[in-house]
């Protein structure tokens, strides 16, 4: 029950973690939210998100989001990463449903993980993929290192993707999206612990819980003003309340993506 979650590793119960969620939810108005169906959010559609990209296996499996940063260039999660190769992941754009063959698939010919990353709970939970072919569609812009100020607590942000709509539910077969507030450094130690790394992560969510990202979602965009400002990461469960999810907080990596996505 108490599993962090990121992808392809569920219940991974750490103790530290397990007594700072129990003295969260001993905290929280009212213990747990029923899990709810990204969930709480609305479809929507590539055309409106092109630069939503889905990170697949060979067949076009999605396990992933991805963020199209230049025609090239794709910004995910490390985590996603770990244990791939450019023989064993595709990218796929302009494919708004799970079960579509349209769109552009794309090889992957360089798979960058951030060199410091180790588990999405430590921080440094960045990846950036390189296109063996263009992706025709817009990309989007990401903050530079020095827009510290964007997460600013109970800033908007968006979130998108085709993950589960419930807590152990089934993925989406249509891209969802949702709109969650930032939150404080304060309160997300609060209910994570030494976990939460405030240099390398944000949290996002409403404290009753209800909206979130959940598995599936992770690599995927965190926008604040339309801007790439996280890569969804990992979270308590998803939507519960007291647990907002937690993303990467982009600004610290900035420059090492901008290194990548001009080389
Ligand atoms: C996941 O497993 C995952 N609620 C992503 C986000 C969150 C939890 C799990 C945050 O990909």
């Amino acid at each position: 029950m108490f599993g962090l979650n990121r992808a392809k590793k569920t219940a991974a119960v750490i103790a530290a973690t397990a007594a700072a969620a129990a003295t969260a939810l001993l905290s929280a108005p009212t213990a747990v939210a029923a899990p709810q169906p990204i969930v709480g959010g609305t479809t929507t559609t590539t055309t409106t998100y092109p630069f939503m990209m889905q990170i697949t296996d060979a067949s076009q499996n999605q396990f992933c989001g991805g963020t199209l940063v230049s025609a090239t260039k794709v910004v995910t999660a490390a985590h996603c990463m770990v244990g791939e190769t450019t023989s064993s992941v595709r990218v796929v754009g302009g494919r708004t449903y799970l079960n579509g063959t349209n769109g552009t698939v794309a090889r992957v010919s360089k798979i960058w993980i951030n060199p410091s990353y180790t588990d999405a709970t430590n921080g440094d939970d960045v990846a950036v993929l390189t296109l063996s072919t263009s992706m025709p569609y817009t990309t989007a812009s990401y903050v530079s290192s020095s827009q510290t100020g964007v997460y600013a607590a109970g800033t908007t942000a968006r979130i998108i993707g085709w993950g589960t709509t419930s807590e152990n539910g089934s993925s989406s077969n249509q891209l969802r999206t949702a709109t969650v507030p930032t939150v404080s450094d304060t309160s997300c130690r609060s209910s994570y612990g030494s976990d939460y790394v405030a240099t390398d992560m944000v949290c996002a969510g409403y404290t009753s819980g209800g909206v979130d990202t959940c598995q599936g979602d992770s690599g995927g965009p965190l926008l604040i003003g339309g801007v790439l400002a996280g890569i969804t990461s990992w979270g308590e469960g998803c939507a519960e309340a007291g647990y907002p999810g937690v993303y990467t907080r982009l600004t610290t990596f900035s420059s090492l993506v901008t290194t990548q996505v001009n080389s």
